[in-house]
């Protein structure tokens, strides 16, 4: 077994000062169990825990990390701006350079606010969205998770059904009831409530690939109706690229379906591991954000110079010929070991992938909406994370979670953990 005892003692002074002692719930470990692994630094596929541990690391910082911990040309970049300023709460011309940037690689986006997380994006988006139609309700599919504002917290994916409160307490009824859900991969269920609320939705917000109940993807012609039915509508399609956006394709997940939405929101790569959210799309809706026109949102950090700098450095450095190739071919084979594994031991577990972004299901059955993926053995997963931790391999600590390769992850880290699915999966048949 792993040392992990200065993680322990760690654990035990921060469940006095915040929270469940971390400063978001999935990083608890409430349902793998055992104690938060706590870190000590990151380099590459690596990450070294304050027990002097190291893990392949398949969480990414949730997404952010597409090139790697601690990528070079990134660090060198922020030391250099961090040396002119932090902050300044006023306008500077990397804001311009990152925006420009964002614009060129996603074809749909004609003008980009930025922010300071995915949540202040996706929340932002649906006051725009409101503002601009003069409507007042969202539609929201069961499962996908789009960060904690109130009218998201309504049968949410992500920490929020993995640690069972899908509807938060602390969200007003009358938020709730402008929420209207859907189901992923049921367009049917998006037309019933277009008919019950003729004139009265004013977004319709999905996770085109959606990652937050463990990946399931869009089935055939699921994005091109939604796409239809909101054209005829009225109804702003706000697609959450939060954690598809640049990290499924230099586009993102609109690109591969080849559906534009209206608006897009982006978090996680654009700030190269800094804090950055943003969102953006047609110009003649982006017009009516403040100060161009009358839908307020601010941030007191939004365009933050160091953040700017990471966030526009690592996706010239993912806009380089080869990039996406080269992961899909890592993600690829990693994808075709698990599957022979699978094979090998008589477990016939349902698996996605879509480019770098993983998921094992503790299902034997399709995962293609929230349903399917609350079939899960929870109870599996977490005999199967624990078993793939003190093999030095570092998993979502929950099922309701996508696994992320990023360009430095090798053949010997992927052999490796080949290797230890194996033997993972092997303990868990034989509990
Ligand atoms: P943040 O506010 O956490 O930056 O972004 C919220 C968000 C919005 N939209 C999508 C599609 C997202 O996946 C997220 C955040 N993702 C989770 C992981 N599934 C963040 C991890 C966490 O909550 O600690």
């Amino acid at each position: 077994m792993l040392d992990h005892s200065r993680s322990k003692d760690l654990y035990a002074k921060a469940v006095n000062v915040m929270p469940g002692g971390v400063n978001s719930p999935v990083r608890a470990f409430r349902s793998v169990g055992g104690n938060p692994i706590f870190f000590q630094s990151a380099k590459g596929a690596w990450l070294t825990d304050v027990d002097g541990n190291r893990y392949i690391d398949y969480v990414g910082s949730w997404g952010p990390m597409i090139l790697g911990h601690s990528h070079p040309t990134v660090i060198q970049s922020l030391w250099k701006e961090s040396r002119m300023a932090t902050s300044f709460g006023a306008p500077a011309e990397v804001e311009i350079e990152l925006a420009e940037k964002v614009i060129e690689m996603v074809p749909s986006i004609e003008m980009v606010r930025m922010v300071n997380s995915g949540t202040e994006a996706t929340m932002s988006a649906i006051r725009l969205a409101r503002g601009y139609t003069g409507r007042q309700k969202v539609i929201k599919f069961a499962g996908c998770y789009h960060g904690h504002g109130d009218s998201f917290l309504i049968q949410a994916g992500s920490g929020a059904t993995t640690l069972g409160v899908p509807n938060s307490p602390g969200v007003p009824p009358s938020i709730a009831a402008d929420t209207l859900l859907a189901d992923f991969n049921d367009s049917e269920s998006v037309a019933r409530l277009v008919r019950e609320h003729p004139q009265d939705i004013a977004a319709l917000i999905v996770e085109p690939v959606a990652g937050n109940m463990g990946l399931v993807l869009p089935e055939d012609g699921f994005l091109q109706a939604l796409r239809r039915m909101t054209e005829e509508s009225g109804i702003v399609l706000i697609f959450d690229e939060v954690m598809t956006g640049f990290r499924v394709a230099p586009g993102g997940a609109q690109s591969v379906y080849d559906v534009a939405p209206d608006l897009t929101t982006l978090g996680k790569i654009i700030g190269g591991g800094l804090p950055v959210g943003a969102y953006g799309g047609k110009r003649e809706i982006m017009e009516h954000v403040a100060p161009a026109g009358p839908v307020y949102q601010a941030g007191t950090l939004s365009g933050n110079p160091l953040a700017m700098r990471a966030g526009l450095e690592t996706l010239r450095l993912i806009s380089e010929p080869g990039f996406y190739e080269n992961l899909e071919a890592k993600s690829a084979k990693l994808d075709a070991g698990i599957k022979a594994n699978l094979e090998k031991l008589d477990m016939p577990l349902y698996t996605s992938r879509i480019g770098s972004m993983l998921c094992l299901f503790f299902t034997r059955e399709p995962v293609l909406d929230y349903e399917g993926a609350k079939r899960c053995d929870t109870e599996q997963y977490a005999a199967y994370f624990q078993e793939m931790l003190q093999r030095g391999v570092y998993l979502a600590p929950a099922q309701f979670e996508a696994a992320f390769l990023s360009a430095a992850h090798g053949d010997e880290e992927i052999e490796q953990t080949i290797a230890a699915n194996y033997e993972a999966l092997k303990a868990v048949r034989d509990r």
